[in-house]
């Protein structure tokens, strides 16, 4: 049976629990559990720190497991990442304080750098040819500059008020990160099947997330301008009302351009527009 790892606890735990409750499979997730039984498909779930995922999955104590790809590539463990999952996004950046005389990398030569990621941010300093100094540190990172530890940090950054309420501000993406879903390399066959049975699952949540079902009545002489308007995942479907000249239109629209939409379908015609929360996108 196929083993997943995933977070124990932290900021993954909850959606990753949501990706597989979405996909069918429901879990028991007990912050002091360490392994569990899923039901709705033939999984087991080992909950582990975020750090510790890459190298299980690697060394096959799980076989599967959800992590940050920034974890994977500072543990450059050998796994492969078989896909991308769309939540956890952030990046890691180099960041300096706010009134430094930044003007561009080489600023850094002879710097001190405090991160957590240290293998991503030498590999990055090599690729450029920069030296400076790596000070790791377990947490906090932000801090360092203020209590004189470095000169500039490394970190990840979300919405980036971590980096303003301490003074820095971002000056280099190295890393555009989100959770991933990594595989050991020598999976048996069997588990091979059902990993893309897993797969297609997660790839139809993932298809449909952002996603709305939308429905409108239509005169027919709109319907050339509805269609139009309304982005191109195929046809929309037509169907005829009850009432002559009516029609019924059904599509799916993401939901950043969503007002935008409906208000130039308003404009041609349309009339009761309902919006249904769309489950699954399976192509
Ligand atoms: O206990 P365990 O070891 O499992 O968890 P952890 O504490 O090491 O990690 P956790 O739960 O904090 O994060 C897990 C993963 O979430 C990370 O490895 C990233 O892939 C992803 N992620 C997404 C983030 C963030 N967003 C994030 N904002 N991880 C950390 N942060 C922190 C960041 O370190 C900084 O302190 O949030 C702060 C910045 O946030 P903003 O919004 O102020 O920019
Ligand atoms: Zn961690």
């Amino acid at each position: 049976m196929l083993k997943i790892a995933v977070q124990a606890k932290g900021r993954l735990h909850d959606d990753c629990v949501g990706l597989l409750n979405d996909s069918g499979i429901s879990i028991t997730s007990g912050v002091r559990m360490l392994l569990s039984h899923a039901q709705g498909f033939p999984l087991d779930v080992l909950y582990l720190r975020d750090d510790d995922i890459p190298m299980a999955v690697a060394m096959g104590a799980a076989d599967i497991g959800i992590v940050g790809l920034n974890e994977v590539m500072e543990r450059d463990a050998n796994v492969d990442v078989a896909m991308e999952l769309g939540f956890g996004r952030c990046r890691i950046s180099l960041a300096v304080p706010k009134d430094s005389d930044y003007n561009g990398l080489e600023w850094f030569d002879g710097k001190a750098i405090a991160t957590s990621y240290p293998k991503i941010l030498n590999r990055f300093l090599k690729e450029h040819d920069i030296d400076a100094k790596i000070v790791e540190i377990a947490g906090s990172v932000e801090l360092a500059p203020a209590i004189g530890i470095a000169d500039s940090i490394f970190d990840i950054v979300s919405s980036g008020s971590t980096l303003v309420q301490n003074g820095l501000v971002e000056v280099e993406v190295v890393l555009k990160s989100q959770a991933v879903l990594v595989v050991n390399r020598d999976l048996a066959p069997e588990k091979l099947e059902d990993l893309e049975h897993l797969k297609f699952r997660f790839e139809s949540i993932k298809g449909s997330r952002g996603m709305k079902y939308v429905l409108m009545n239509l005169p027919e002489n709109a319907i050339e301008s509805a269609l139009g308007i309304l982005p191109s995942m195929k046809s929309p479907t037509l169907l005829p009302l009850a009432e002559k000249g009516w029609y019924s239109l059904h599509t799916v629209i993401a939901e950043s351009e969503l007002w935008d939409k409906i208000e130039q379908l308003k404009a041609v015609g349309a009339e009761d527009i309902l919006v249904l929360q769309l489950e699954n996108l399976i192509r």
